[in-house]
């Protein structure tokens, strides 16, 4: 990195085949049902047998026979503690696997209610951390514990020196991690980058500038697109991961505190509630030295400790299959999916708190305006409903990359007669339109 300029790659991580995939996620869900019919049947002749034995040792009056059936009895109740704990992780997996932010998100449906989410199909996940912290393990790591045939993370990105990719890798067929690079190494200035790949103005497949003097990044930015500005929801990430390492030196003496001071601050502003997951959980040797860890942290990153797990990854050298481990990733999983649906929530109802005051202010701005808020808008004053046409040209507006009001009314004339809309309808949109 001598110059004064590098550039940063992004690439999309995705070399699985679409029908191989599909046929892993079946495998996967119904081994796992397999193995919940197994344990249950299990359980089952279990409870049998210690009523079994309850009734036995009703009957017995000598001591020495008691003290036996009791110890039997005790082993028995913690063996059924393990296969219930079994039976949670096997069901939070069956729930993971069948996951569809659409169909059935982790947080009730209903909080959902009055808000618009229906482009969202996808869920995106951030993870951040230094240089070698285990982002990338990670993301290999719940790959596998969700069944992935395939295993595209394991591999090591292919920079050259002054280049960074950006990487989106497939974990679940509605579920998306975004590895990113090095994010310490220049701290400060990476936090205009940072907001843009968490806004989705970097994306997989970009390429971007960074100024090595510390300048803004995003003001030298050249736009690639046809849409720079506020971009849709469904582009955004949805949850932040920060992945630190157990042993790393740089959480104790406070750097990392100071180098994610601001970010925290942004996130927190934008309603995200970051995760934190602690790496290198075999590295550590007692209960204090976890302990200490788990307080450097979560005081470096300000997750909350219910927002704040440990884990041992798979790695080339511990590849072989755990079932802690699987239930580490799971557990993290599940709850960086409860923070992106909050996330997902508190957007849509400041959008939609947006759009209600601009309609008593008399109308937004031509120049902010998205035009899935402008849609919205419409939808909300003149009764439309969210399927059929509507649906069908949000998709169109989406794949087009038309993402805002004013890209709309520019291009209207070249794509109006494309639009599956009625006349009534274009003639709508166009003096709405026409009023900005
Ligand atoms: N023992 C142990 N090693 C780990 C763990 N997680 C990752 N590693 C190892 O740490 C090294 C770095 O892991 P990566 O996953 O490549 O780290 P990264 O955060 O993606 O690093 P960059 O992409 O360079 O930012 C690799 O050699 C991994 O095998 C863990 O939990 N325990
Ligand atoms: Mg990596």
């Amino acid at each position: 990195m001598g110059g004064s300029e590098s550039k940063i790659n992004y690439e999309t991580v995705d070399r699985t085949d679409p029908s191989a995939r599909a046929q892993g996620e079946r495998r996967a869900r119904e081994e796992n049902e397999e193995r919940m019919r197994e344990l249950r049947d299990k359980m089952e002749k279990d409870r049998e047998l210690a009523l079994r034995e309850a009734k036995e040792r009703a009957l017995y009056e000598d001591e020495a026979q008691r003290m036996r059936l009791d110890k039997q009895r005790r082993e028995r109740e913690e063996n059924e503690r393990r296969l219930k704990e079994e039976e949670a992780f096997l069901q939070l997996k069956q729930d993971l696997l069948l996951y569809d932010f659409q169909i059935c998100p982790r947080i009730r449906k209903e909080s959902f209610t009055g808000l618009q989410v229906d482009d969202v199909d996808l869920i995106r996940i951030a993870l951040i951390g230094p240089t070698g912290s285990g982002k990338t393990s990670f993301v290999g790591t719940l790959q596998r514990a969700l069944g992935e045939a395939e295993q595209s993370a394991f591999e090591q990105g292919t920079g050259s020196e002054g280049t960074i990719l950006l990487e989106e890798y497939y974990v679940h067929k509605k579920i998306r991690m975004i590895d990113t690079r090095g994010f310490f190494e220049s701290d400060e200035r990476l936090l205009d980058e940072c907001l843009n790949i968490m806004s989705g103005r970097i994306r997989p497949g970009e390429e971007v500038k960074r100024n090595c003097d510390g300048t803004d990044a995003a003001a030298n930015q050249e736009p690639t697109g046809p849409v720079r500005g506020v971009l849709p929801l469904s582009r955004c990430a949805h949850a932040v991961v920060f992945v630190v390492k157990a042993n790393d030196p740089r959480l104790k003496d406070g750097k990392y505190k100071e180098t994610l001071k601001k970010i925290r601050e942004h996130f927190r502003k934008d309603g995200y509630a970051p995760v934190t997951v602690i790496t290198y959980l075999d590295k550590l040797k007692d209960k204090e030295d976890k302990d200490e860890a788990f307080d450097q942290a979560s005081w470096a990153t300000g997750s909350s400790s219910e927002k704040t797990y440990f884990i041992a990854n798979y790695t080339h050298a511990k590849a072989e299959q755990s079932d802690a481990v699987d239930r580490a990733a799971l557990d993290i999983l599940d709850s960086v999916l409860l923070s992106a649906e909050r996330f997902i929530r508190i957007r849509k109802q400041r959008e939609k708190n947006k759009m209600e005051r601009e309609i008593v202010a008399g109308g937004p701005s031509l120049s902010g305006e998205t035009t899935e808020q402008f849609l919205a808008r419409l939808q909300h004053k003149h009764h439309w409903s969210d399927q059929g046409k509507m649906k069908t040209l949000k998709e169109h507006l989406k794949k087009e990359e038309i993402n805002t009001v004013k890209v709309l009314k520019e291009m209207w004339e070249d794509i109006k007669s494309s639009l599956p809309l009625s006349i009534g309808m274009k003639i709508v949109l166009e003096e709405e339109m026409q009023s900005l």
